[in-house]
């Protein structure tokens, strides 16, 4: 049996272990979001994130461990791109409830990430979170404002969310998790 063989059929058996980092601005709802995921419900006390959170999950055969990243100006210089090293994908959430900062997740999408030689090949799952509030723009609105239709380089699904309600939060997981298994059944 060959070495990918052997370690396909140890998977098949175990869960597979993958390192996935949580980006976007502060306040966007990364840790909500988290907190939604590993509790099930929603926590309003979440404070900003000074550095970040480590948590595991799992989603069929996949244990996530999830790095949630703090998103205020001094972590995205400070952290972002040494914490998201080794993540296999990417979760960016945004505010879609505020519209003044698109155009600032836009530019930090694609410094960090997008345009960054660093970044492997990787699915990006962008979430545009807060869809409960009343004036929260579309999930088509925030693609287009991230300018997602110029993205070649990595597969990736943009998806509406509430951490609040739970809406589509599961659904995202699934698409993130699909991904990563077909790359790996791939390698
Ligand atoms: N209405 C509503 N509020 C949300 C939702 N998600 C998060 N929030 C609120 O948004 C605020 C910021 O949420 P956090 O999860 O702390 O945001 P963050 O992205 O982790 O922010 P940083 O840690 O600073 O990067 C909190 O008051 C949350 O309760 C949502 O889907 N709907
Ligand atoms: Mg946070």
């Amino acid at each position: 049996m060959s070495f990918l063989a052997r370690l396909r059929a140890k998977f098949a058996k175990e869960k597979l272990t993958v390192k996935i980092a949580w980006l976007g601005l502060d306040h966007a709802g990364k840790t909500t979001i988290v907190k939604r995921i590993t509790t099930g419900i929603f926590d309003s006390s979440t404070f900003r994130t000074l550095g970040m959170n480590v948590d595991e999950f799992s989603s069929g055969n996949v244990k996530f461990v999830s790095w949630d990243i703090g998103g205020q100006e001094a972590f995205r210089e400070s952290l972002w791109e040494s914490y998201m090293a080794g993540s296999m994908g990417i979760v960016y959430v945004v505010d879609s409830a505020d519209r003044d900062r698109i155009l600032e997740a836009k530019g930090e999408l694609w410094k960090y990430v997008l345009d960054n030689e660093k970044v492997d090949n990787i699915p990006i799952l962008v979430l545009a979170n807060k869809q409960d509030l009343e004036n929260a723009a579309s999930a088509g609105e925030v693609a287009r404002g991230l300018n997602l239709h110029k993205v070649t380089t990595h597969s990736y699904a943009i998806v509406p969310t509430s951490a609040k309600t739970g809406f589509n939060v599961e659904e995202g997981l699934e698409w993130l998790r699909q991904r990563v298994t077909e790359k790996l059944d791939l390698m």
